[in-house]
C-alpha cells in the first residue's frame, strides 16, 4: 500500500508510504484519491489530514517514472490536487522533514498547512532541468510573495520551513508533535467556510512588470546552456499576468517542453548516477563499516593538504605527518591561508575557522599517527616511495585501521602487497585542489576488503565527495580515458591545430577548459614522468612527440610562467605562443605531415569519441561498474559540461552507430591506430543499444 487511511475520531488521516522518500508515484497518487473518496463519503468525518510517513512528506514527483506513460497516467498530479482542492472537507497538511516539488505542491492544495521546524521546503524541479508542473509556479507567490517564490524556483534551494512560519504558506508551526498539532487544527477548522484555497489569494505586488523583466535579464545571464531558468521566470510570471486556470496551463505547456530536453534527461541521469555510484553489487548496503572517528595524512603537499582539509570540513581530527619540519610547516600555513581565504569570502564563520584548524595536527613521527582509524597516502607518485611508506605504516598503523593510498595510476594491488594486510588497502583517489573537486575515485584492490569499500563509500558521502569505485588499472576511469583524449590532442597539433584553436572548440562545447590550458594549469611535466615511463613499459603505444619537446623547452605551464602559452607575470591569461606554434608546425614538417584546416566538429570528435572509446573498454573489463559511474567521474573530476550529461550519455544521445562511423573514418587517418574500435562499442552500436 503506498498510503494508509486511518480515522481518527472526526478526523481521517491520509499518510503517504511509499519509501524512501514518498515519492508521488502513479500508485501513491491512486492512494491519495482512494483516501479523499472514502473521506468524503463517511459522514462522520468532518476534515483530513495527510501527511508522510518515514523521512519525509514527500520529495515530489517520483523521477524514476518520468518520460514514462505512468508519470502522466490518471490520476495525474494535477488531477490529486483538483481532488483536494475541490474537497466539500477542510485538507490539513501535516509537514515534517522534506517537502519538495510535487510534495510541497500536494500541499498547496491543501486548504491548510501545518508545519514542524526544521522540515526542508523547496521546488527544486529546476536542479533537474523542469520546473514545478503541478501548480507551484502558480501557488507559491500567492502565499509566500512574487519575490520568495521566484527565488525558490529559480535557485531551487530547499528553505527551512521557519524562516516561512510568517508567510500565508503554514497556518501553524508545531513545536510538539506534528500529528497531534495537525488533527488539532483539523478539528478546530472543521466548520469553518468558505474552505480557503490557495488559487483564490491575489498577488498584490504592483511593480511587477519591472520586477519581472530585471528578473528576466538576472537569470539568462546566469543559465548558460539551460533552458529552464529562464521558463522558470515566465511561469511566475504567469501568475501575476494570467488568470489563474490560464496561468496552470501555461505552466503545463513549459512543464511537458522542458521534460523533453536532453538538457533535463542529462540532469536527471546525473541525480541517479550520483547515488547509483554508492551501490556496489557484491557488497550489500547493511555491510558492517569500520567507525572513522580520526584520520592521519602522509605528506604535506598539495594534496595532502587537501586530503587532510576534507576530514577537518566534515569534524574529524585529523594528523598530517612529514619527514621534514620546514615541509610541515609550509604544509600547516596553506591550508591557514585556505581557510583564511574563504573567511574572507564571508564562507566560513571565524568559529568554524577556529574550529577546523583546530582539528588538523602536524607531526615528524610515524608513531603519533598509529591510532588513527584511517591514513592516507599523498607521496610522491613512485613505487619505491609508496612502498616504503606502506611498509612502515603496516609497522605502526592499529590492527583495523584503513590504509589508503591516494595513487593516481599506480597499482594498488602491489601497494598492498607491501603489506601483511591487504584486506586493508585501498586507493582513494583524490583530485586536485582534493578540498574543493568533488571526485573520489575508490580503487579496489583484489584483496580490499568488502568492510573496508564499504567504509570508503560512506566516508565519501561524510566528506561531501561523489565517490566513485574502479577496479586497479593504470589510470583507473578518469585518468585513463584522459590519456587518450590526450593523445588524439597532440595527434591534432601535428595534422594542423594550434592550442589555442583545440581548448576554443572543446570549450565551446562545454569543457570548463582544454587540454592546453589543462596542461599548463595542471603542469606540463606531470604527463612528461608518465609518458616517459610508458615509452618503455607500453612501447607500442605512439604519443605526439609535441608535448615531449614543449618540456625539454622547458615549458611546464603556469609553475614555469611558460607552457603551451605565454603568461605574463601575475597573471593566469594564457597567451598565444609564437615559439610554441611555430615548434608545433616545425615539427609537422619534420613528420613529413602537412597541415591541413581541421574543423571543430572533428577536434571534439575526436576528443570526446576518445574517452568514449576507452570507457567502453573500461566498462567492459569491469573497471567500472556501470556507464554512469563513468559519466560521473568526468561530470565532477574533469569539467565534462553537466548539461550533455557526460561522455558515456552523450555518446547515447549522439547515437552510438554515429559515434562508430566517426572512429571508423578517424581510423583511416593520421595515427589511425590509436582508434581500434571497443567491442563493447561495436556490439551496443551494431544492436542499436546504448551505454545507459
Ligand atoms: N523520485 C524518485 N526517487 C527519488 C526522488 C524522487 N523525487 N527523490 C529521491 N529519490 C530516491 C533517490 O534516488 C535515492 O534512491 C533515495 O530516494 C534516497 O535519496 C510535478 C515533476 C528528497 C532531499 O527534485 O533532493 O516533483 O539510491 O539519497 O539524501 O512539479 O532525495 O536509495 O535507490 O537523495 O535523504 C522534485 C529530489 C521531483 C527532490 C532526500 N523533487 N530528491 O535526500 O536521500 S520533480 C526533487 C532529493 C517534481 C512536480 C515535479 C533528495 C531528498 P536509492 P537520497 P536524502
Amino acid at each position: 500500500m503506498t498510503a494508509e487511511y486511518k480515522v481518527n475520531g472526526a478526523v481521517a488521516v491520509i499518510t503517504l508510504n511509499n519509501p524512501p522518500v514518498n515519492g508521488l508515484g502513479h500508485a501513491t497518487r491512486s492512494a491519495i484519491v482512494e483516501g479523499m473518496k472514502k473521506a468524503l463519503s463517511d459522514n462522520a468525518v468532518k476534515a483530513v489530514v495527510i501527511t508522510g510517513a518515514g523521512k519525509a512528506f514527500s520529495g515530489g514527483a517520483d523521477i524514476k517514472e518520468f518520460n514514462s506513460p505512468k508519470a502522466s497516467a490518471e490520476p495525474s498530479l494535477h488531477t490529486v490536487i483538483n481532488v483536494i482542492e475541490t474537497s466539500s472537507k477542510p485538507v490539513v497538511a501535516a509537514i515534517h522533514s522534506v517537502a519538495m516539488g510535487g510534495g510541497l505542491e500536494l500541499a498547496l492544495g491543501c486548504h491548510y498547512r501545518v508545519a514542524a521546524p526544521g522540515a526542508q521546503i523547496a521546488l527544486p524541479e529546476v536542479k533537474l532541468g523542469i520546473l514545478p508542473g503541478a501548480g507551484g509556479t502558480q501557488r507559491l507567490p500567492r502565499v509566500v510573495g512574487l519575490e520568495m517564490a521566484l527565488n525558490m524556483i529559480v535557485s531551487g534551494t530547499p528553505v527551512p520551513s521557519e524562516k516561512l512560519a510568517k508567510t500565508a504558506l503554514f497556518n501553524q508551526l508545531a513545536e510538539g508533535d506534528l500529528m497531534e498539532a495537525a488533527v488539532a487544527f483539523a478539528n478546530k477548522v472543521a466548520d469553518v467556510r468558505p474552505l480557503p484555497k490557495v488559487r483564490d489569494i491575489k498577488i498584490d505586488y504592483p511593480n511587477y512588470e519591472g520586477f519581472l523583466q530585471f528578473s528576466r535579464n538576472t537569470v539568462k545571464a546566469m543559465a548558460g546552456p539551460f533552458p529552464a531558468p529562464l521558463k522558470c521566470v515566465e511561469a511566475v510570471a504567469a501568475a501575476v499576468t494570467m488568470k489563474f486556470d490560464d496561468g496552470i496551463k501555461f505552466e503545463r505547456d513549459l512543464f511537458v517542453e522542458l521534460v523533453q530536453t536532453t538538457e533535463s534527461k542529462a540532469l536527471r541521469h546525473a541525480f541517479f548516477g550520483e547515488r547509483a555510484a554508492t551501490k556496489v553489487p557484491d557488497v550489500p548496503e547493511d555491510t558492517p563499516t569500520r567507525p572513522i572517528k580520526s584520520a592521519a595524512v602522509i605528506g604535506a603537499g598539495t594534496m595532502g593538504g587537501g586530503i587532510a582539509m576534507n576530514f577537518a570540513n566534515a569534524g574529524i581530527p585529523v594528523t598530517i605527518l612529514e619527514m621534514k619540519q620546514e615541509a610541515l610547516d609550509k604544509g600547516l600555513a596553506t591550508i591557514r591561508k585556505n581557510y583564511e581565504n574563504t573567511m574572507k569570502k564571508g564562507k566560513l564563520t571565524p568559529e568554524k575557522f577556529e574550529q577546523r584548524v583546530g582539528l588538523i595536527k602536524g607531526t615528524l613521527s610515524y608513531e603519533e599517527i598509529g591510532q588513527a582509524d584511517i591514513v592516507i597516502e599523498a607521496v610522491f607518485e613512485d613505487i619505491g616511495v609508496k612502498e616504503q611508506v606502506f611498509k612502515k605504516l603496516d609497522e605502526v598503523m592499529k590492527q583495523g585501521a584503513i590504509l589508503a593510498s591516494n595513487t593516481s595510476t599506480l597499482d594498488v594491488d602491489k601497494i598492498a602487497s607491501f603489506t601483511k594486510r591487504p584486506q586493508d588497502v585501498i586507493g582513494l583517489h583524490f583530485f586536485s585542489p582534493a578540498n574543493v573537486m568533488k571526485l573520489l575515485e575508490i580503487v579496489r584492490g583484489a584483496k580490499t576488503g568488502k568492510d573496508v569499500l564499504a567504509t570508503s563509500l560512506q566516508l565519501s558521502k561524510k566528506i561531501k565527495k561523489t565517490g566513485v569505485v574502479s577496479g586497479v588499472c593504470d589510470g583507473f576511469i578518469g585518468n585513463r580515458m584522459i590519456e587518450q583524449y590526450s593523445r588524439q590532442a597532440g595527434f591534432l597539433l601535428e595534422e594542423g591545430c594550434l592550442p589555442e584553436q583545440v581548448d576554443k572548440a572543446i570549450e565551446k562545447f562545454g569543457f570548463a577548459m582544454g587540454p592546453f590550458r589543462m596542461g599548463d594549469l595542471a603542469g606540463n611535466d606531470i604527463g612528461w614522468y608518465i609518458r616517459k615511463r610508458r615509452y618503455i613499459e607500453k612501447p607500442e603505444v605512439t604519443y605526439s612527440k609535441t608535448a615531449d619537446l614543449l618540456c625539454e623547452m622547458g615549458r611546464f605551464g603556469q609553475k614555469t610562467g611558460a607552457g603551451w602559452y605565454d603568461y605574463k607575470p601575475g597573471d593566469r591569461k594564457p597567451y598565444p605562443s609564437q615559439v610554441v606554434n611555430d615548434m608545433i608546425i616545425k615539427h609537422s614538417a619534420d613528420l613529413g605531415i602537412e597541415r591541413r584546416k581541421i574543423s571543430d566538429q572533428e577536434i571534439v570528435e575526436r576528443l570526446v569519441y576518445a574517452l568514449v572509446n576507452e570507457g567502453a573498454n573500461i566498462l567492459e573489463e569491469g573497471i567500472a561498474m556501470r556507464a554512469s559511474d563513468i559519466d560521473m567521474v568526468y561530470l565532477t573530476g574533469y569539467g565534462f559540461p553537466l548539461f550533455r550529461g557526460g561522455p558515456m550519455f552523450y555518446a547515447d544521445t549522439v547515437g552510438l552507430q554515429n559515434v562508430m562511423m566517426s572512429i571508423e573514418k578517424y581510423a583511416k587517418g593520421h595515427q589511425g591506430v590509436a582508434w581500434k574500435p571497443a567491442q563493447l562499442l561495436a556490439k551496443l552500436a551494431a544492436e542499436g543499444k546504448t551505454f545507459n
